[in-house]
């Protein structure tokens, strides 16, 4: 019985050689040389085409190769029976945290205006308070937002956390609901976003939250690109009520050429890469969890597809 992998080219080089080597006994076949698609038991996919999931009769496992499984949900043709799971890789959880606490300081420390004033050689001192006086808010308090929620205190934020569901964890206001999320908007100078995208968080950064943040109020999306309203993102920097915005993920990626966010003086970009899938370190989670799979075991970090992430 076999595995299909499918990823992008450059993934597939990197996961290639770690895939044989981990799991001597699967046949590994890469997209789009799939063979006899009644033999594949185990697909490993970022991003699959619509109905390739579908097509084969015999699957008992989906991985999804991210943390976030949007990419399957998307496929009208999801098999809905056959189990997901995700990615959950403390490799990724650092770098989510380190792209968290660099967005949150460079918003933190006005990097927005000095690179400006660099731009034009103006020395000029701006007032600057301490992280303890910045309140953060964090969309989403799971498995990344716990992690990166606990550097930024560790660098003297007082964060709060907003969740589906209430949770109580010590050192963090946490918040759950709209009358929760009200609450934690209102709240917060920074607010970072790192929620799954579910019908109900798509475009959840949007002209009303904008207004709810304290004027000048800086954003970090590092979720999915389906949080952020665009047009309204744009209308909130340009009238100062967000002073400034640091986007990782994007509705259209790549970003196009002309989009109005590359060359927005209030606005970075980055492509997509907070927390980068590290096949040296998620080819083991496959492994483990295709051994649970074949056990007959509880599956780890299955994807609850009621609740959409
Ligand atoms: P988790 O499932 O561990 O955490 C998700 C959090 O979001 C939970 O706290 C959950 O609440 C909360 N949540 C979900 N729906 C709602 C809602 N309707 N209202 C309020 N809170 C909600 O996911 P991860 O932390 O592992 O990943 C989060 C997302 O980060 C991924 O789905 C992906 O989109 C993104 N990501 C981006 C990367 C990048 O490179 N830019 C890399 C990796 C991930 P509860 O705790 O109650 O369940
Ligand atoms: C993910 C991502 O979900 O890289 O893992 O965006």
């Amino acid at each position: 019985m076999a595995i299909l992998f499918r990823s992008t080219p450059a993934a597939t080089a990197r996961w290639r050689p770690l895939l044989g080597a981990l799991l001597p006994e699967h046949e590994i076949r890469f997209w789009p040389e799939i063979g006899d698609k009644a033999t594949i038991e185990y697909a490993l996919v970022w991003h699959p085409p619509a109905g390739l999931l579908a097509s084969l009769p015999n699957l008992k496992l989906i991985f999804g190769l991210g943390a976030g499984i949007d990419h399957l949900l998307r496929d009208p043709a999801l098999p809905r029976q056959v189990p997901i799971v995700r990615l959950v890789d403390p490799y990724m959880t650092d770098a989510m945290s380190e792209y968290v606490a660099l967005s949150v300081l460079r918003l933190h420390r006005q990097d927005l205006d000095y690179l400006a004033q660099q731009r034009t050689g103006t020395w000029e001192e701006r007032q600057q308070k301490n992280a303890a006086e910045r309140p953060v808010g964090i969309l989403g308090f799971g498995t990344l937002g716990r992690d990166a929620g606990r550097k930024l205190r560790a660098l003297g934020f007082e964060v709060a956390g907003w969740s589906r569901t209430e949770k109580s964890v010590p050192g963090f206001a946490t918040f759950a609901g709209a009358d929760g999320l009200d609450l934690l908007l209102r709240g917060s100078e920074i607010t970072v976003c790192l929620l799954p995208l579910t019908p109900e968080t798509r475009g959840i950064l949007n002209a009303s939250s904008f207004a709810r943040m304290p004027s000048g109020a800086g954003i970090v999306n590092a979720g999915r690109g389906g949080h952020v309203v665009e047009a309204d993102l744009l209308r909130a920097l340009d009238s100062g009520q967000v002073s400034g915005a640091v986007l990782d993920v994007f509705d259209d990626e790549p970003l196009p050429p002309t989009h109005p966010f590359w060359r927005h003086p209030r606005i970075i970009v980055t492509p997509h890469v907070a927390a980068e899938t590290h096949p040296p370190t998620a080819a083991p989670l496959v492994r483990e969890a295709i051994r649970q799979c074949e056990a007959g075991l509880p599956i780890a970090n299955r994807v609850d597809l009621a609740r959409g992430y």
